[in-house]
């Protein structure tokens, strides 16, 4: 399909074992998603890229734990353990991923006021990283996504993917989740309701 792209999430050591935001098994995917690439005219691999004190992370907010909630401007967001802090180790891709083969790299998350689940759109919902416009001029329709976490950013990205007119298959079995009180099967309906093809 020439007018596909595999988009792959977050694959970096900070959302793997052994990271500050590790998600169980994400170090299993990274095989299945080189073995993958090969299937696609166009990969592209995310970025969570954070400035140090960050407004995601909790430490931020003195007083609030990790994993809690607090209200911001563009309403609810979770306070995360510091992650993906720009130029650390945590914020490297996983070195078994091949990044040789990847067309575009896309960096989210470094505006110190808003976090950015999404590949296409910062947490405001509004302000783009441009990866739509990158995609269209290649001509490209169809995406599959793969990646970390399946409930936060490939969640948000496929969803936001859907709602601007792409094709959208999540690969679930190439993906890990957080699972953050239930938030795995809130994200599989909201994906489905979108109109993305959850495998
Ligand atoms: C992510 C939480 C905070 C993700 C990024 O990649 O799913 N989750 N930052
Ligand atoms: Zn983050």
């Amino acid at each position: 399909m020439p007018d596909s792209a595999l988009i792959v999430i977050d694959v970096q050591n900070d959302f793997c074992p052994g990271g500050a935001l590790a998600v169980e098994g994400g170090d299993q995917i990274v095989q299945g998603i080189n073995d993958l690439m090969s299937e696609f005219p166009a990969v592209v691999l995310t970025q969570d890229w954070h400035p140090e004190g960050h407004s995601s992370f909790a430490t931020s907010h003195p007083g609030k734990d990790p994993f809690s909630m607090i209200d911001m401007p563009y309403g609810p967001q979770v306070l995360w353990p510091d992650h993906c802090i720009q130029g650390s180790e945590g914020a490297e891709f996983h070195e078994g991923l091949d990044t040789t083969r990847a067309d575009l790299i896309v960096r989210k998350g470094y505006n110190p006021r808003i976090d950015s689940y999404s590949a296409f759109f910062e947490n405001d919902h509004t302000t783009p990283t441009g990866l739509e416009g990158y995609l269209r001029t290649r001509g490209i329709e169809k995406l599959t996504m793969v990646g970390l976490a399946t409930d936060y950013c490939v969640n948000f990205s496929a969803v936001d993917a859907a709602k601007l007119g792409f094709t959208v298959t999540v690969r679930t079995d190439l993906c890990r989740a957080i699972d953050l009180d239930g938030s795995l099967k809130v994200a599989m309906e909201g994906m489905r309701g979108a109109g993305v093809v959850v495998d």
